[in-house]
């Protein structure tokens, strides 16, 4: 039996749950961006599940995240709620950001979801404040901060994991590498293959890996977790995972090939830790129906609320874009 799955086989079943509910979230906003029910743009999670799942199992209710334009299955494993974020896609007034932000600013400050974010490399910048913030109110909570290997090629996410290794913050940065920025693959983005010398610049402790695999982002992530709340500092995880769908909906994906896309599907983060769990008899096949089933009723829940919510009244149109109070 694997050494995961004898160490903690329930949290595997957990993660297992939480994976599935997140790909039947994003496979049905893919159905009703194409029925044109949704409005804005959306890029979705799939595939790349078994990061915000294995990294948000590492941290606690009071920790922090950041996230990406990309952000769905993080604040699904930070614990947010899918008829608030199914609302807010559907830009209604019961979603997270009272229907304005839609897919790419979902927040909840309470469950320490700092932020989806369109702007690409602003979450790691975010991250600093958070750590520097928990530094100051002397908490020993964590933030994590996910961002794409295209972000690494912002200065912003540099100048974030400077001054995080400069004053030691309770930060751990995890770039997504799933192969991509937009249409133009990493090797043409970056001269260096693997981004391991990226954080060994400013002085942090890098590990490469393996982004399908959940076991592997949850152990590198409790690790780099612990080394923050100890007060030793940052840490970067470099994933390495891949979307199946294209950058955004609707793109043609004209960039890769069929061959590629079932390469990376062979290892699928689902598929590859049912059939792990399954074969070591922790989990048996009515456990995995009652997973699916149990996330397809609920995100057609969701689907329903957000349906049946309303749209923000005009006059509320300015509420809540500037703060009120300083
Ligand atoms: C500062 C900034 N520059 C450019 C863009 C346009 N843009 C949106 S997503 C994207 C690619 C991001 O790639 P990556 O960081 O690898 O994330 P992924 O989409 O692969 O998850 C770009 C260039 C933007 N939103 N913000």
């Amino acid at each position: 039996m694997p050494e995961a799955v004898e160490e903690y086989p329930e949290l595997l079943a957990e993660q297992l749950k939480e994976m599935i509910l997140i790909r039947e979230f994003e496979t049905q906003v893919s159905s009703l961006f194409e029925a044109n029910e949704l409005p804005g743009f959306v890029h979705l999670y799939i595939g790349q599940e078994a990061v915000g799942v294995g990294a948000c199992s590492a941290i606690d209710d009071e920790d922090y995240i950041t996230s990406t334009h990309r952000g769905h299955g993080h604040a699904i494993a930070k614990g947010l709620d899918p008829d608030r974020m199914m609302a807010e896609l559907f830009g209604k007034e019961t979603g997270y950001c009272g229907g304005k932000s839609g897919s790419m600013h979902i927040a909840d400050v309470d469950k320490g979801m700092l932020g989806a974010n369109g702007i690409v490399g602003a979450g790691p910048t975010l991250a600093v404040g958070a750590g520097l913030s928990i530094r100051q109110r002397q908490s020993d909570a964590v933030c994590l901060s996910f961002f794409g290997e295209g972000a690494m090629a912002e200065g912003s996410v540099h100048e974030a994991m400077n001054l995080a290794g400069v004053l030691d913050l309770p930060v751990v940065f995890i770039c997504e590498n799933n192969q991509y920025g937009e249409m133009t693959p990493a090797a043409n983005q970056h001269h260096v293959d693997g981004f391991a010398t990226r954080g060994e610049t400013y002085g942090m402790p890098t590990e490469m890996v393996d982004g399908m695999v959940v076991q592997d982002v949850y152990e590198a992530t409790a690790e780099a977790v612990e080394r923050a709340r100890s007060g030793d500092g940052p840490s970067l995880l470099v994933c390495e995972t891949y979307r199946y769908h294209g950058h955004y909906e609707g793109d043609p994906t004209r960039y890769r090939t069929d061959e590629e896309l079932e390469q990376w599907q062979a290892r699928d983060p689902i598929e590859s830790l049912e059939t792990t769990l399954l074969d070591a008899g922790t989990v048996d096949e009515d456990n995995v129906e009652a997973m699916r089933e149990g996330a397809t009723d609920r995100i057609d829940e969701a689907v329903e609320f957000a349906r049946e919510s309303t749209f923000p009244a005009e006059e509320t149109a300015f509420e809540g874009v500037y703060t009120e109070e300083l």
